[in-house]
């Protein structure tokens, strides 16, 4: 398999490097983990390789990029006021990298391993680069704007998948269990009986790389965050798929109820969603 590095350059090139030396760190953490703390239940976990990684990997950009502005789950206090407010910040720095050291924290704790770490830069409000490193796998998915999607130098691509019936989808479930547990449980009821499969691999930006790579025909999920979703987000987009909210309206970085698909498959989804009242949404 070719190396990470082939032809990227610049902001890419620093995205993977980084990227690849947190999922070694994280790694070697597997099953070692002690402090466990929870931020807002016991279903949100934190831990200090978490918090260690994404220390590690700001220090890694504003080394290369030092008036770059970071945007990392671990730097913003839980709740979506505090989320606002970041990304009202966020949004004043013409370079701003989104970043989830670890996405996947409680496959991590488990030792299930699914999880990965979730790099993206945006350039004056544009998604430019999104690189997600699967450590367990070795698998580290790369997209730059216009320049289409790769792992180890092959170009990923949606799947072909027209047909709802002779699908696999993915979801998941974020720890809130206010409107996001009851809008994802509304969805898999109503999408379940009508799909090949469905997949709950508790990772979101693993699940969209795997959208990008036609290993899923697609995927939804309500109640998440950019760090979540941006990486992944340009990875389909590159790919040949397409991302909306949960009402079908274009992604951008202050989304949380998103849909991602290989195109074919996107409006069976959203309309799903909004026959199931499943978007996230309150009612109009
Ligand atoms: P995390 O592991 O980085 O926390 C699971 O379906 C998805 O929900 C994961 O991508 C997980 O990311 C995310 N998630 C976990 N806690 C969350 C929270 N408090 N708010 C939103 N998303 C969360
Ligand atoms: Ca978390
Ligand atoms: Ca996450
Ligand atoms: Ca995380």
């Amino acid at each position: 398999r070719e190396p990470y590095v082939v032809t990227s350059k610049g902001h890419t090139a620093a995205a993977i490097n980084a990227a690849a030396k947190a999922g070694e760190w994280i790694k070697s953490r597997q099953g070692q983990v002690k402090e466990l703390g929870s931020k807002t239940s016991a279903q949100d976990l934190v831990t200090e390789v978490d918090k260690g990684v994404e220390q590690m990997i700001r220090r890694l950009i504003l080394t290369h990029y030092p008036d770059h502005a970071i945007l990392g789950e671990e730097g913003v206090l839980p709740g979506a006021d505090a989320l606002t407010a970041a990304l009202d910040e966020a949004r004043e720095h013409d370079y701003l990298w989104i970043v989830d050291p670890i996405d996947g924290t409680t496959n991590f704790v488990h030792g299930f391993p699914f999880y990965c770490v979730s790099i993206a830069l945006v350039v004056k409000g544009e998604l430019t680069v999104g690189v997600i490193y699967d450590p367990t796998r070795d698998e580290m998915f790369v997209a730059e704007k216009g320049k289409g999607a790769y792992m180890h130098g092959i170009p990923t691509k949606v799947s072909a998948e027209t047909l709802p019936g002779n699908s696999l989808i993915a979801m998941g479930f974020p720890p809130d269990r206010v409107v996001a547990q009851p809008a994802n449980m509304a969805g898999l009821q109503q999408i379940l009986p009508q799909v090949r499969g469905i997949r709950a691999g508790g990772s979101a930006a693993l699940h969209l790389a795997y959208v990008a790579a036609g290993r899923v025909d697609g995927y939804w999920e309500v109640g998440l965050s950019p760090w979540d979703c941006a990486a992944g987000v340009l990875l389909v987009l590159e790919s040949g798929g397409k991302v909306t909210d949960t009402q079908g309206d274009p992604y951008d970085i202050s989304t949380r109820h998103v849909v991602a698909s290989n195109g074919r498959i996107h409006d069976y989804l959203v309309t799903s969603l909004q026959a199931a009242d499943a978007t996230g949404f309150k009612k109009q």
